[in-house]
């Protein structure tokens, strides 16, 4: 079984009023400043795309899988877990891990999800509190892009840091090999989304596009109409802010991921280490929106076999 969960409410999301776009991106694509460029670049790159009509993902998963995905909480049925939200690990690995067992957690994501674990439960910090809560023994990051390592490091507390290893390339074997059990986590934000036009993620670079089509036309003939179109990058949120500048410019592709996992299953196997949490294989996360040409929704299949979902290669339409 596969099951696309969450604890939290799964919500559609809007499509991208076409129209409304290219009017305003007629007037933006005349302006010169850094932000008004970039987001020229980026309709330029996705106008194309969506035109279509995209269809939401989770619909196509469900669609996809037929019979063979729950929505319910039964996480001990699964194989492999999908959930729009990284938080969804914190509980899994809490509820399959409850006797404490040694266990590294290998996870693709440009982000390390390691803020302070005394902040209320965020996609930030779901890491940061299972090490401190003894959930993970040591915590391995792969796909940060390696400018941002270093100060990813100065931000996971002190107490916990001899236990997060971030990576600036793929290797894993290293540390694999002193442990008898390993899950994995992928956020899908890892993946080279803007050049495979995935857009089934938050930080896609359609997002931006999401935004521009919301401004009117008014307020970007305004005095401040650089803020407002900034404010279509840097997205203003309860934390702080959203930065979508240059998101999803990641280098790894769909099938270099698959290689990779497939890579730590025959190593698994080779050295009698368990893959999975008691039969759960992984998860698969930060799945929400909308879907463009099936492109998201392909690159879910593909790591649904790799993992071990049981799905058979099938030709996305
Ligand atoms: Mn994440």
């Amino acid at each position: 079984m596969i099951g696309f969960l969450s604890n939290e409410k799964y919500i559609k999301r809007d499509r991208i009023d076409y129209n409304k776009l290219s009017d305003n991106m007629k007037i933006i694509s005349l302006k010169k400043d850094k932000y008004s460029r970039y987001i020229s670049r980026i309709y330029l790159e996705y106008k194309d795309l969506i035109e279509e009509s995209p269809r939401d993902i989770k619909d196509e998963i469900i669609n996809e899988l037929g019979a063979s995905i729950i929505t319910n909480k039964d996480i001990r049925k699964c194989k492999v877990i999908i959930s729009p939200s990284h938080i969804e690990s914190y509980h899994i690995i809490k509820e399959l891990n409850d006797m404490k067992d040694d266990l590294l957690v290998i996870c693709f994501d440009m982000h390390c999800d390691t803020y302070d674990y005394n902040d209320n439960l965020w996609k930030g910090n779901m890491f940061s509190k299972l090490i401190k809560e003894g959930y993970i023994s040591e915590f391995m990051v792969l796909g940060v892009p390696k400018y941002k390592i270093k100060n990813t490091y100065l931000d996971v507390p002190l107490d916990i840091k001899d236990k997060v290893i971030i990576k600036k390339d793929l290797s894993f074997k290293k540390v694999l090999k002193k442990y008898k059990k390993v899950y994995i986590s992928i956020d899908i934000d890892v993946l080279n989304a803007r050049k495979a036009m995935y857009t089934s993620i938050d930080y896609s670079p359609h997002t931006v596009l999401e935004y521009v089509s919301k401004l009117n036309v008014n307020d970007l003939l305004s005095n401040n109409a650089e803020d407002i179109i900034k404010g279509c990058v840097l997205i203003k949120n309860d934390l702080g802010y959203d930065n979508l500048y240059r998101v999803g410019e990641n280098k790894i592709s769909i099938e270099k991921l698959c290689n990779k996992i497939n890579e730590i299953k025959d190593y698994c196997k080779n050295n009698n280490i368990e893959f999975g949490l008691n039969g759960l294989y992984g998860d698969i996360t930060e799945v929400v929106g909308n879907d463009y040409n099936f492109k998201t929704l392909g690159a879910i299949i593909k790591l649904l076999t790799v993992l071990g979902g049981g799905t058979n290669e099938k030709t996305i339409r």
